[in-house]
C-alpha cells in the first residue's frame, strides 16, 4: 500500500537535508525505512563538517566526547545507548539494542562493549576542532567558577552551549545545537523514529539527556504517530515530551496542537532563559505532520515525493 503522504523523512536542523538525502537513497535502493532512518542518522554522525553529532561532537566538562542515541518503532520495539565513548555509530548500537536484546537502554562502558559485541567498529570521536572548542570553554568556565564558590558546577550548567561558542550574541540555530532527530514513514506505512547526539556541550560527565531515553525525545506508537525533539534535554525529560506529544494525538489533538501542548507545559513549569531552545517534530500515522519550537532558529528538513526542503516551525512560543 502506498499513500500520497509517504514515504516521508523529517529531520531536525538544516543538516537534516543531507541526512534525509542519504536516507532517501537507501529507500530508493529498495531497503526499509528502518535502514533509511539509520542511514540519515549515520550521515550526521560521520559528517565532519557538523561539529555537533557523532565524530567531532562537542565534549563534556572533562574534555571527553560521549554519544547518546535511540531508535523506536513501537512500545515493544525500541532501544537506546547512552554515554558511548568509543564508537561513532551510536544509532546503529541503539538499533542493535532494539533488535537483538530484551532491553531498552544500555549505558556507559558496557554500551561500548555491547557495540563491540555486535561488530560496530570503534572510532576516535575527537577532532582538533572539538579539542580547541574544549580549551576555549575551559578557560571561560574557570573564570565563571572562580566567581561562584557556592555553586561549583555553575560553569558547567548555565548556558553551556553559549560558552561553547564563546559569545553572548548566541543565535539559537543549527550551529549550536547538536542532535539529529529523524522521523520516517515507509511506503508500507511503517513508522520509525531515530535520534543521535553528543548531548549538551560541556555537560557533566555521565549526564544523560532526552535523546537516548525513549519517551523523552523520540516516541513512536504505530496506532497513533511519532515525535522527536532537539534542544535542552532536561526540559523535554521533565515532561516526557515525546510521549506527551503522541499521547495528545491519541486524544484527538492535531500534530500542531500536540506539539504546542508540549512546549506550553514546559514553559509553564520552568523559568526559561533566552538561550533555551526546543524543537519538536510531530507526525501522525497518516503522514500529516507539524513542528513547533520555543523560539526562532529551529528548522525541519522535509523529504517526500521528490521534494527536499527546509521548513520553519509552524508555531513558536515566542
Ligand atoms: C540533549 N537534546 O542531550 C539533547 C541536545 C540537543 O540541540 O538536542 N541539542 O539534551
Amino acid at each position: 500500500m502506498s499513500s500520497p503522504n509517504y514515504p516521508l523523512l523529517l529531520s531536525t536542523w538544516s543538516f537534516g537535508l543531507r541526512a534525509n538525502a542519504a536516507g532517501w537513497a537507501v529507500l530508493q535502493n529498495g531497503r526499509t525505512i528502518i535502514d533509511a532512518v539509520e542511514a540519515a542518522c549515520r550521515d550526521a554522525e560521520e559528517d565532519l563538517s557538523n561539529p555537533t553529532v557523532g565524530v567531532g561532537g562537542l565534549p563534556d566538562s572533562s574534555g571527553r566526547i560521549s554519544l547518546d542515541a535511540a531508535m523506536m518503532l513501537s512500545p515493544s520495539r525500541r532501544g537506546g545507548v547512552a554515554v558511548l565513548r568509543r564508537h561513532a555509530a551510536a544509532i546503529s548500537a541503539a538499533r542493535a539494542v532494539m533488535e537483538r536484546t530484551p532491553h531498552v537502554l544500555i549505558a556507559g562502558p558496557d554500551a561500548d562493549d555491547f557495540a563491540d559485541s555486535v561488530g560496530i567498529p570503534q572510532r576516535a570521536l575527537d577532532t582538533p576542532q572539538s579539542a580547541a572548542a574544549y580549551e576555549k570553554w575551559k578557560s571561560a568556565s574557570a573564570d565563571r567558577a572562580a566567581g561562584d564558590a557556592e555553586h561549583p558546577f555553575a560553569a558547567t550548567q548555565a548556558n553551556i552551549e553559549e560558552l561553547g561558542y564563546g559569545g553572548s550574541s548566541l543565535a539559537i540555530d543549527e550551529a549550536n545545537h547538536d542532535t539529529i532527530g529523524v522521523l520516517g514513514i515507509g511506503s508500507d506505512g511503517l513508522m520509525v523514529g531515530g535520534c543521535t547526539t553528543s548531548g549538551l556541550a560541556f555537560k557533566l560527565p555521565g549526564r544523560v539527556g532526552d535523546s537516548p531515553v525513549v519517551g523523552h525525545s523520540v516516541y513512536v506508537d504505530p496506532a497513533v504517530g511519532a515525535a522527536v525533539a532537539t534542544g535542552h534535554g532536561e526540559l523535554m525529560m521533565s515532561h516526557c515530551g515525546g510521549f506527551l506529544a503522541v499521547e495528545m494525538m491519541r486524544q484527538g489533538r492535531t500534530p500542531l496542537e500536540a506539539g504546542q501542548e508540549v512546549i506550553r507545559r514546559i514553559a509553564q513549569n520552568h523559568t526559561l532563559s533566552n538561550h533555551d531552545q526546543l524543537g519538536v517534530i510531530v507526525l501522525r500515522k497518516d503522514g500529516t505532520w507539524s513542528s513547533v519550537s520555543l523560539q526562532s532558529g529551529f528548522r525541519v528538513a522535509y523529504q517526500a515525493n521528490g521534494v527536499a526542503e527546509l521548513r520553519t516551525p509552524e508555531w513558536m512560543l515566542r
